[in-house]
């Protein structure tokens, strides 16, 4: 059967929600990200890309392009929150949802042709929604599959809205260069280049066993499908996030228990903010140990009662480890620590003076999206 996939992408986030909030930064440029020395910039409003400005850029660079801009520091429990709102906008749209990121997700909306004049009307309704009750602008592409549609959100940002009819994705793809597909990195991009592919058009045109000689079957296989736009990946609605967790590798091996411990205090408080940032409570801790050079180990605690807090995490993967005997000589290489089993938070209690853990965590947390993870650390950094 015809699918109908619409991709929903919002535009400059993190950006809108500040200049949303704040009518004095609209119509100016704004940057959001980190503003110490070593700070990369979240994203900037659109103002602020005319003066070349992006995601991942050195804050250093943003600042020399557009000094005059705006600059702030993300408020991460304000986005998520801003985020809730719009997916449960979107629930009402479709029932089969696939969350991408924290602005950007997949609804499936096959089958519901009947709700709708037509795609086009359909995508009007969903960014009216978004924006009148969130006063934010989305992007929105429909197509035929995933792969199409996020294309398609792309191709008119800001405030965009762009069906690719199925008859017409080859013609849409075919002046496309290759990175657009994607999976098609730096470096399959030069092998394709080398073999002549620069653009999408080219490459759906190749001889299915040369790419095969170079790229092995399954992804000349692959390659070729998306280049004549076809991709059949489902929509999957969002499974419960199956793990949070953070490891580390050290470039020098950890042979005391005291520096691994401290190692993994920082990895639990780490671990525990973005649990509550996404509000949620697990029910197992997972130590992985790893000695040089490749030996890995796993521990896992369940608990009868979830947890979030930095020092219940920090507590089970430190009684794990010192269970855990250590060969003699042998040193960590790599510490990491992880929840699973995760859950919405705020069903179970685990303390009686939970509410003012609750309230100790949240002004931490606070802190944290306000100046960055490192602020409120009890851990030393690295050992
Ligand atoms: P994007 O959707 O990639 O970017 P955007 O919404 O800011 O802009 P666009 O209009 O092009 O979609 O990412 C969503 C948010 O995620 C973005 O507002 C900030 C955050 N983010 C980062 O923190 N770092 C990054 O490198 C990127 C790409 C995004
Ligand atoms: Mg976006």
């Amino acid at each position: 059967m015809e699918r109908i996939i619409l991709h929903i992408d919002m535009d400059a986030f993190f950006a809108s929600v500040e200049q949303r909030d704040h009518e004095e930064y609209r119509g100016k440029p704004v940057i959001v990200g980190g503003l110490g020395p070593r700070g990369v910039v979240s994203t900037a409003s659109y103002e602020a890309r005319k003066f070349g400005v992006h995601s991942a850029q050195a804050m250093a660079i943003a600042r020399r392009r557009c000094p005059n801009a705006v600059f702030l520091p993300p408020d991460h429990a304000r986005y998520s929150a801003v985020s809730r709102q719009i997916f449960s906008i979107l629930a009402r749209f479709s029932p089969v949802i696939e969350p991408l990121s924290i602005d950007e997700g997949f609804l499936d909306l096959t089958g519901m042709e009947r709700l709708m004049e037509s795609p086009r009307d359909y995508g009007k309704a969903v960014k009216r929604a978004v924006r009148e009750e969130t006063g934010l602008t989305a992007s929105v592409g429909i197509a035929p599959n995933k792969f199409l549609a996020k294309l398609a959100s792309d191709m008119e940002k800001p405030d965009g809205l762009v069906v690719i009819r199925p008859e017409d994705a080859e013609k849409v793809l075919a002046p496309l260069p290759v990175s657009r597909i994607f999976g098609v990195g730096k470096k399959t991009e030069a092998r394709l280049a080398a073999l002549g592919f620069k653009t999408i058009g080219q490459l759906a045109a190749a001889d299915r066993a040369k790419l095969a000689r170079t790229l092995g079957d399954r992804m000349a296989a692959q390659l070729l499908a998306l280049a004549h736009g076809l991709d059949d990946r489902p929509v999957e609605p969002r499974r419960e996030a199956q793990s949070i967790g953070r490891e580390e590798t050290f470039d020098e091996d950890i042979h005391s228990r005291e520096d691994a411990e401290r190692v993994l205090l920082s990895l639990s408080e780490e671990v525990g903010w973005r649990l509550r940032r996404e509000g949620l409570v697990a029910r197992t801790v997972t130590l992985k140990l790893r000695f040089a050079p490749f030996d890995t180990y796993t521990r896992q605690q369940t608990f009868p009662d979830p947890v979030s807090y930095d020092e219940d995490i920090f507590e089970a993967a430190r009684a794990l480890f010192r269970e855990f005997p250590i060969p003699p000589g042998r040193g960590i290489r790599l510490l990491g620590v992880s929840t699973g089993n995760l859950s919405m938070g705020g069903e179970v209690s685990l303390f009686d003076d939970h509410e003012k853990k609750d309230r100790l965590y949240d002004a931490i947390d606070k802190l944290k999206g306000r100046f960055g993870e490192n602020i409120l650390t009890r851990a030393g950094r690295k050992p």
